[in-house]
């Protein structure tokens, strides 16, 4: 297995497009336009469209091809054809949302199949400046409902943060 496929998905400014651009060794090509939606400009400048695209090599000469989802619930056409053939999925939760774990559950519905088919993992961005709710109610919550996925805190804008999560998602796939 020499060619990786891995699909961020998960929240609108949860920092997909931030965390391909952080450990891609290509330049990351990207669908960002400038937000015209008030929710989004609330919060970032620009908003991913269809898609953006990455690449990253491993130490051990693995290609990860790295795609990042639109986050914005009208562009949610593109996560289906965005994961086929993917590998690995990261679900990306902005901590600083209203409702970061209905978020989460949200996420783990609309790609149910596919993470029961391949593996996930989750990162919970935005820790530094929004602590709660903290990993053990992430936890908790996907205990209740026999959901076994690691949940990490993720910084998208460091790529030692990001590679973490990656290696996580892929030591799941060598193991699960
Ligand atoms: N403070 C803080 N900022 C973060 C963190 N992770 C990402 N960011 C910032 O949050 C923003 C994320 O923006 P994007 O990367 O465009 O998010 P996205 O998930 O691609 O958003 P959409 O494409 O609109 O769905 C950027 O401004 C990042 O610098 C974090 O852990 N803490
Ligand atoms: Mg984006």
């Amino acid at each position: 297995m020499s060619e990786i496929k891995i699909v961020f998905t998960g929240s609108m400014g949860a920092g997909k497009t931030t965390a391909i651009a952080a450990i891609s060794e290509i330049p990351v090509i990207s669908t960002d336009v400038r937000a015209t939606d008030a929710d989004v400009l609330q919060r970032k400048e620009t908003t991913t469209v269809a898609m953006d695209y990455g690449e990253l090599t491993l130490e051990d000469g693995q290609k990860l091809r790295l795609y990042g989802t639109p986050g914005q619930q009208r562009f949610e056409y593109m996560w289906k054809i965005l994961a086929r053939g993917a590998l690995g999925l990261v679900i990306l939760i902005d901590n600083s949302g209203s409702d970061p774990i209905g978020e989460l559950v949200r996420y783990i519905d609309n790609f149910r199949e596919f993470i029961n088919e391949t593996s996930a993992v989750i990162g919970i961005s935005h820790m530094d400046t929004n602590p709660e709710p903290d990993l053990q109610s992430y936890y908790s919550y996907l205990q209740e409902r026999g959901i076994e996925l690691p949940v990490l805190p993720v910084d998208a804008r460091s790529s030692d943060s990001v590679v973490m999560l990656i290696q996580a998602l892929l030591a799941m796939l060598e193991f699960g």
